[in-house]
């Protein structure tokens, strides 16, 4: 028997999930695996998995495939910069949530860190995924969601974030950089109004991916159920390749909806939410997304299949 009626637009790996707090060592009391960041490096995919102990203190730990779906850890999480003052003072709660954007030879991991100053967006920068070097934090109070592009926009690096523009919520928005660090010309491109299933919270999921039609971005969107809690959902849309403040396509639909087990049970009920996805040279779009805010999944859809979508072709 069917549960829960409606195929989403995407499809769903068959056997979900592809990582959980099991597959870490055991000393050191993982509780939870999801929302991780996700890049190719050296012919592998390097996941970068956002863990939470039972104690939910936080880690970043690198787990490594040939398929992308069987993911091996490494022995212990990265090393982050907790003698650092600043990071003291402005990471103190949480960091969360990496997304990895790889410019030239370098890759950037852009994430939220959590104080009792509120969120703010942080950024390291790494070559060889064994060094890793702390920039510094890249936004002001109130901001997180931060997801780089993959390549300068008339000759500035180029972000989405989101601002929490309003009590416990926020739209989409884009802004732009000289060095990375320092960020302005910043510009609402996607309302929660904009969004019929999603009257809560817009924002960037993965970093957004270059076609020839724009830049495709799969955003999460948010809405109150019974006015008691979240359901964030994923969706589609396209950004125009030489100013990605203009949405040029939507779907009109989520293309992922939190309706399995392990998506609507966990720490955080009916969440699907992704960090990251790997567009093949074939065409192929792995989209590694969180269920529940406890377990990681994967997901499968093409480049043409989401450029339909936007164009609520499917
Ligand atoms: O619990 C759901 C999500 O909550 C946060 O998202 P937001 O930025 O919308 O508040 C994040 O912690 C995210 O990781 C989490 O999945």
């Amino acid at each position: 028997m069917e549960i829960y009626a409606g195929r989403d637009l995407i499809q769903r790996y068959e056997n979900n999930p592809i990582l959980t707090a099991g597959d870490f060592p055991e000393e050191f009391h993982i509780a939870h695996c999801f929302n991780s960041g996700i890049t190719k490096y050296n012919g592998k995919y390097l996941m970068l998995c956002r863990l939470e102990d039972i104690g939910l203190k936080p880690y970043f730990w690198i787990t490594e495939s040939e398929d992308g779906i069987n993911f091996t850890p490494r022995e212990k999480p990265i090393d982050m910069p907790i003698d650092h003052p600043v990071w003291q003072k402005y990471a103190s709660i949480n960091y969360y949530d990496p997304r990895i954007t790889q410019i030239g030879d370098r890759y950037y991991i852009m994430h939220a860190c959590h104080s009792e100053y509120d969120c703010r967006i942080s950024l390291f920068q790494t070559q060889d995924w064994e060094q890793f070097e702390w920039m510094g934090f890249v936004s002001d109070p109130g901001n997180r969601n931060g997801a780089l592009f993959p390549e300068k926009i008339n000759g500035l690096f180029a972000r989405l974030d989101r601002p929490m523009t309003s009590w416990d919520g926020g739209d989409m928005w884009l802004s732009y950089s000289p060095d990375l660090i320092h960020w302005g010309q910043s510009t609402c491109v996607m309302r929660t109004s904009d969004i019929s299933w999603a009257w809560a919270k817009v924002g960037a999921g993965a970093p957004p991916i270059k076609t020839e039609k724009g830049w495709l971005n799969i955003f999460h969107g948010v809405r109150t159920q019974c006015k008691s809690h979240y359901v964030y959902q994923l969706g589609v849309c396209l950004h125009d390749l030489a100013d990605p403040s203009r949405i040029i396509a939507c779907c009109e639909k989520p293309i992922l909806r939190p309706i399995e087990p392990f998506e609507l049970i966990g720490q955080t009920p009916s969440v699907v939410f992704t960090a990251g996805v790997i567009a093949e040279e074939n065409g192929e779009v792995k989209i590694y997304y969180g269920g529940a805010d406890t377990v990681q999944c994967l997901a499968f859809s093409t480049i043409d299949e989401l450029l339909a979508m936007c164009f609520n072709r499917i």
